[in-house]
Order: structure tokens, then sequence, then C-alpha cells
């Protein structure tokens, strides 16, 4: 097995939640082995809330980031993205960063009405789009929340959507919102740079763990 080194400043933890199939693993999996899985195994994780508050309240534990997902094809998982934030809200540390997703653009794009051997291309995956961008930037923005629309097929503005949500985390541990002393659970490196071993991505946990 080959490993990367490569150097750290804080290891930050974030959880993905959101309705079942909105593409919580899959936008991991892009992020982590820059590939798309047509039909990943379904993960238990947080496609459905523990039944137990005490079990959703430890998955939030020493989390300084969450990324609530929903599908733009479908009103529903969005509509219930208000839940999945008002639990964090009512779990979670006050200070933890929150970045609404809107997974699964590529479904939504402008038609392709490309040639190919004089076939036209048919999109039997094709979707239309349930959420309005500015319904669902402006509901972000009611709820001090980061936004931002991905793929995780394509994967576009998926780096950037982990990016924001670091960035902002980072913003507020500069500004002593998480102090480590009082076990945020941030790991700082004890002097900066220090490098960590990237074991194989097939290592790769996926959510809640
Ligand atoms: N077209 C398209 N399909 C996607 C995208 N993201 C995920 N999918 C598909 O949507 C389905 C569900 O994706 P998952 O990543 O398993 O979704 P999940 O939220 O982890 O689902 P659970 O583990 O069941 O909660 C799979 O068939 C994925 O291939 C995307 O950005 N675009
Ligand atoms: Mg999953």
């Amino acid at each position: 097995m080959t490993t990367n080194q490569i150097s750290w400043d804080y290891v930050l933890k974030f959880i993905i939640i959101g309705d079942a199939a909105v593409g919580k693993s899959s936008l991991l999996i892009r992020l982590t082995d820059q590939r798309f899985l047509a039909n990943p195994d379904p993960t238990g994780g947080m496609r459905k809330k523990p039944t137990i508050p005490i079990c959703f309240a430890l998955c939030l534990l020493l989390k300084q980031g969450a990324l609530v997902v929903y599908d733009v094809t479908s009103r529903k998982t969005f509509e219930n993205a208000r839940g999945w934030l008002a639990d964090v809200r009512e779990y979670a540390d006050p200070n933890l960063t929150c970045i609404l997703v809107g997974n699964k653009v590529d479904l939504c794009e402008p038609e392709d009405t490309s040639n190919v051997v004089g076939t036209t291309l048919t999109h039997s995956r094709r979707r239309h789009r349930e959420v309005p961008r500015e319904v669902a930037e402006q509901w972000a923005k009611e709820e001090n929340l980061l936004f931002i629309e991905t793929s995780a097929k394509s994967g576009d503005n998926v780096d950037k959507a982990f990016q924001q949500a670091a960035k902002d985390v980072v913003a507020k541990i500069k500004d002593g919102v998480f102090d480590n002393r009082k076990s945020y659970g941030v790991k700082t490196s004890e002097q900066p740079k220090t490098s960590i071993s990237l074991s194989s991505p097939n290592n790769t946990k996926l959510c809640c763990s």
C-alpha cells in the first residue's frame, strides 16, 4: 500500500446529513476518491435520523461542521432539510458551521441536443428542478447557513462545499470560538505543518464514522 505525506494544521470533523438518497455518500466519495458510483450501498448512517435522540446527539458530538444535503430535483428533501437543521441546532454545539448543499444539479442542466450516428441522445434520467436556487439561497441566508449547489456526479463544487465549510470553521478557531481546551474536538498540530500519512482511499469510512 502506498502512502502520501501531507502537512496539516487542523483536523476538523464534519457530519453529512439529509434525507435518504440525496447523495451524501456520493459527495464524500467524490471528495476523497474523485469518483462517482451509480449505485453506492445505502449507508444507514444519516439517511434516517436515529430514533433515540441521544444517538443523534452522539453523532453530532465533537463535530465542527455539518453539511445539510438535499436533492435539487426533490422538493420534499429540501423541505425536510428544515427538520435536519432544527435537530442539528437542538443537539449540536451552537457554534457549529452549517452549509446547505443542493446536490444533483447535473440532472437539471440544459438539454443536450447533440446527435450520435443520427440518433438524438435521450436523457431518461433527466429530471426537473424542484428547488429553485434563489429559494434555497434565501432560506440559507435567513438561517445564517452557507450555501452551495453541487453535483457529486460531475464533481461540480464538491471540493468547494467542503472548503467553504472548513474555511468558516478555521476562521472561528482563529477567533477563539472553538477552544481546544474545552474539548470541542478540534485537533491542532503540535507544530505547524506536521506530516500525516494518508492510507489508500479504499479505507475511507462513510457517513457517521
Ligand atoms: N445524477 C446524480 N446522481 C447522484 C448524485 N449524487 C448521488 N447520486 C445518485 O443518487 C443515489 C443515492 O446516492 P447516495 O450517495 O447513496 O445517497 P445517500 O444520501 O448517501 O443515501 P443513503 O445512504 O441511503 O442515505 C445513487 O444512485 C447515486 O448514484 C449527483 O450529484 N447526480
Ligand atoms: Mg449513503
